[in-house]
């Protein structure tokens, strides 16, 4: 507890034992903070799992403190990570969703396209805070707060070094082409492409091993994380560092070296997953999950060693969580697992399970080895505590409280949190005390659960506490900011999505026909401009376009193809450029495309360009 330090060095000075301890702080501890992914509150063997093994991590539970009543920033993984990041919950944070930005084309198909909604520009993150005081910060894992060439790039956002999926969408395969390493794609070897979202086909043997070999590559992406972070831990000994690993798993798709299968392989009745419910299809999934997760465990155990092994230990703070909830699609089984230890919900939901995580915290010398505590907890306290651990500034806009005195056995002066505040996806959550109101929906009534009596939120008792309901439904609103990214009418979210998916439409044409990246842009309107707007606008040479190319006939036809209405009254300019405009439903999209007259009427030449400009917006 840094406030203390000066209190010490008096009393030091006045026992004459100053000239003893010319320096009297410790060196600052340096800090681990490992984000799992999808890892439910009963899946590890501390948290009760019978089924998958956790060996290292059970035995960072017998030597620093396990939390129960720890919370995820979001059912979900790009918001978690911001509210983790910043220390504000959703209710404050940027990002409240995850948001692929589908006005730049075929997001999910197009493997150009990387990225998600991006931190703005001087976020102030963890990172900057321990950089500010004097770490050496680094990141490793799934970033998913940005992508390549944008602002939020983990290099602009508080961290030295960066190695790791910056997308979302990349993450979902296990074995990609390639990841990030600061701001350099590296290919990894013998990684072909293919679609993290396929069906085993009809004729392959489902019980064949060799129908999935298509599946995998020779470099699995954990592995080559894990390598990463025990070589940071060595290259990094002398100085205090910070070392952020946002690891991808057990998120799907299931996928994992065969070594580990073995592991588990005729433990559990498994049946293979064709790939009916999303990602990739697995012969084995539930040996295939639990797998994953020891592998992980095992990797986490080279970090671990790494730390003695440099001789760091004693002075690092080692840091396990979740990001949310365990999934219930790709062919995972959270029920046969028991992954959310019995608690109501799964990952995107705003029940316990979708939210409620394991937390352990090892601190040589300050945590008491074996502790448990009931404090209640969220991602948005990590920048405060953070803070006290590292002795740096306390960050001046957070949600969250500091978690040292619990951790270092002062409970007393621990400070509670009068509420806890969670929106996702148009739902609310607030927890006060032993009370906790959910709604799936702004327009859904109040749900109201009394967590101490009955933490599997078996029994909706609004009915019974009119009072309650009503003074939490007043927290939710006072906890809030309105959001234009990311509004809580799922109406609004719904036209916003549309109009920018509009836009995706216009943009994917660009891409295939003149095979460059449009420049987007997008308006998400508010209380003073409530349509959203977005834009697509693209000006290339000539000599850089695809011979023949007429982008207004590759975007017709899109259009056509989605059953979008061609708005007859809107004339062609019939210089060389057309302009037009379709519609479907509430949206309608304007678009001037092609190539001015002086490159169509025969030859084209040098200095010309094509361009395509055009907008959507909503009409109702
Ligand atoms: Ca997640």
């Amino acid at each position: 507890m840094s406030f203390h330090r000066p209190i010490l060095s008096i009393a030091l000075l006045g026992l004459g034992l100053a000239a003893c301890h010319p320096d009297a702080a410790p060196p600052k501890p340096n800090i681990v903070l490992i984000v799992a992914d999808d890892l439910g509150y009963g899946e590890l063997g501390s948290y009760g799992q019978q089924r998958i093994r956790t060996p290292t991590l059970d035995r960072l539970a017998d030597e620093g403190m396990r939390f129960t009543r720890h919370y995820s920033g979001s059912p979900v993984c790009a918001p978690s990570r911001a509210t983790l990041l910043t220390g504000l919950h959703t209710g404050h944070a940027v990002v409240r969703d995850n948001d692929e930005m589908t006005e730049r084309g075929d997001v999910w198909g197009d493997t150009l396209i990387e990225g998600n909604h991006p931190l703005p520009p001087e976020t102030y993150t963890i990172g900057r805070m321990l950089q500010d005081a004097g770490y050496v910060t680094a990141a490793i894992g799934k970033w998913g707060l940005g992508g390549p060439g944008d602002s939020g790039e983990p290099n602009l956002q508080g961290f030295d070094h960066w190695y790791g999926y910056m997308c979302q969408r990349e993450a979902h395969n296990y074995y990609p082409t390639h990841l990030w390493r600061n701001g350099t794609r590296e290919t990894l070897p013998g990684n072909p492409p293919f679609r993290a979202h396929q069906r085993l086909p009809a004729e392959a043997d489902p019980d064949d091993p060799a129908s999935y070999a298509k599946y995998r590559g020779e470099t699995y992406a954990m592995d080559v994380m894990m390598e990463g972070a025990v070589a940071f831990v060595q290259e990094h000994s002398e100085q205090p560092f910070f070392l952020y690993l946002p690891f991808p798993v057990p998120h799907v798709a299931l996928q994992v070296p065969d070594e580990s299968v073995a592991d588990y392989e005729g433990q559990f009745a498994d049946a293979p997953y064709p790939g009916d419910r999303g990602y990739l299809p697995n012969r084995t999934p539930r040996a295939a999950y639990a797998a994953m997760i020891t592998r992980m465990d095992e990797g986490i155990g080279d970090i671990l060693r790494a730390l003695d092994d440099v001789g760091v230990a004693e002075n690092t703070v080692v840091i396990f969580t979740s990001d949310n909830g365990p999934t219930f699609n790709g062919g995972t089984d959270s029920e046969f697992f028991s992954s959310t230890g019995g608690l109501r919900g799964l990952k995107t939901m705003l029940y316990e399970g979708g939210i409620r995580v394991p937390l352990i915290v090892r601190w040589p010398g300050r945590v008491a080895p074996g502790a448990i505590s009931d404090h209640v907890s969220a991602f948005w306290d990590f920048m405060p505590t953070l803070a006290d651990i590292a002795g740096a500034a306390r960050p001046l806009q957070t949600d969250g409280l500091s978690m040292v005195p619990v951790l270092t056995g002062d409970a007393a002066a621990q400070s509670i949190h009068e509420r806890l505040y969670w929106e996702y996806h148009g739902g609310q959550a607030l927890v006060s005390g032993q009370w906790k109101a959910v709604r799936s929906d702004t327009e859904a009534p109040v749900e109201l659960y009394d967590l101490t009596a009955d933490p599997t939120e078996s029994t909706d008792v609004s009915a019974s506490h009119p009072d309650v309901v009503e003074r939490l439904l007043g927290e939710m609103d006072s906890a809030r900011t309105p959001s234009a990214f990311f509004p809580l009418d799922r109406t609004k979210a719904a036209r916003l999505g549309r109009v920018r998916r509009a836009c995706g439409l216009i943009s994917a044409s660009a891409r295939e026909v003149l095979g460059a990246a449009p420049e987007t842009g997008v308006d998400p309107g508010g209380p003073g401009a409530p349509d959203p707007t977005c834009t697509v606008a693209l000006r290339q040479d000539a000599d850089g376009a695809p011979a023949g190319a007429e982008p207004s006939r590759a975007i017709r036809e899109a259009f056509d193809a989605a059953g979008w209405e061609e708005d007859l009254g809107v004339a062609a300019d019939g210089a060389g450029t057309t302009a037009f405009a379709y519609s479907q439903e509430n949206v309608r999209c304007e678009v001037s495309a092609g190539r001015p007259a002086s490159l169509v009427d025969g030859e084209i030449v040098a200095d010309g360009t094509v361009y395509l400009e055009a907008g959507c917006h909503t009409s109702d």
